[in-house]
């Protein structure tokens, strides 16, 4: 498939953090892969597919659990425990259980992808992730024939996360996609960046990673994973359905009701750089046909 991005070196060619940028254009410079293409032309227009450091990847952070702020993350996520973990799948699969993730993603393959990443709050990233497609996990458990939705949960541990203690949230945060978006090969379910396991912050020790939506439906730190035939609430959409819609594909035709979704602001461009365009689906249109037919300023 075109759009099936996986590179054609293993686990045991990868590289440190700092020649990823080499890899990459190993990569955008390899013929007949026409994913790699199409994602290097759309990050041309936009001035490179750059990976972001694991400093800022790791200090500028959404994740209400531990506060508001962007810093907030960093400085209190330590507090979450992360080992033992396991994961609760259950709705309509054929091996409905509880997991440990260890057990959920035996036999499975970690995959490197560089996606961009972009926030509905018009900030942007370009991030080098190791993860499991969400399909692969999918296929393990069992889906039945009736199931049209995918519903995730986050772990809350009230006592460890300051902002559920603030309750700044209706926590637990839940996020949702349809089947066939939860199936897609660019869905990830991310455990690393830069080859490093992921950070509290990011979500440890798995979160779910959609790159041509808004961040928001990037749900962390899962600890629930539902198959159902009703589309679930989402937490965004929960607290403000005006602002936040189910879909929440990343779309610069769509403005949020109190700011342009048109441009974005590349976190570690420096506080003088331009702005830059947002990509319809975020630079991913091999995704455009999941949503034919639909209007999307209605299913926003
Ligand atoms: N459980 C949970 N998941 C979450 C969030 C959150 O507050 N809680 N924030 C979301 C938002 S708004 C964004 S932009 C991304 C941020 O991911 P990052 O901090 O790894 O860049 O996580 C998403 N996943
Ligand atoms: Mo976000």
């Amino acid at each position: 498939m075109a759009y099936r991005w996986k590179n054609d070196l293993t686990r045991a060619d990868v590289t440190p953090k700092d020649s990823y940028l080499n890899r990459r254009q190993i990569l955008t410079g390899t013929a007949g892969l026409g994913a790699i293409g199409l994602i290097g032309s759309a990050a041309a227009a936009q001035g490179g597919l750059e990976p972001n450091t694991l400093e800022e990847i790791r200090s500028y952070n959404n994740f209400y659990e531990f506060g508001t702020g962007k810093t907030d993350p960093a400085q209190n996520a330590h507090k979450m425990v992360t080992s033992p973990w396991s994961i609760k799948v259950d709705g309509m699969v054929n091996n409905p259980g509880d997991y440990a993730l260890a057990d959920l993603l035996d036999g499975l393959t970690v995959e490197d992808r560089i996606y961009r990443f972009r926030c509905v709050e018009a900030w942007s990233m370009v991030i080098p992730w190791n993860g499991i497609e969400l399909a692969d996990i999918l296929n393990k458990v069992g889906v039945q024939s009736g199931a049209k939705y995918v519903a995730f949960e986050t772990a809350v541990q009230p006592e460890n996360m300051i902002g559920v203690q603030r309750r700044v949230l209706d926590f637990p945060y839940v996020e949702g996609l349809r089947l066939d978006e939860a199936m897609h090969p660019l869905t990830l379910m991310a455990t690393g960046i830069y080859d490093e396991p992921m950070a509290n912050q990011n979500g440890a020790p798995i979160r779910l990673v959609v790159p041509w939506k808004y961040g928001f439906k990037s749900i962390k730190s899962i600890v629930r994973i539902t198959l159902t035939d009703r589309r679930p609430p989402i937490s965004w959409n929960v607290a403000n359905g005006r602002e936040y819609g189910f879909y929440s594909n990343v779309n610069p035709t769509v403005d949020h009701p109190r700011w342009s979704q048109a441009t974005e602001r590349r976190i570690g461009g420096g506080l003088f750089a331009a702005r830059q365009d947002t990509l319809m689906f975020n630079g991913y249109p091999e995704v455009a046909s999941l949503y034919e037919g639909m209007d999307l300023t209605v299913n926003f």
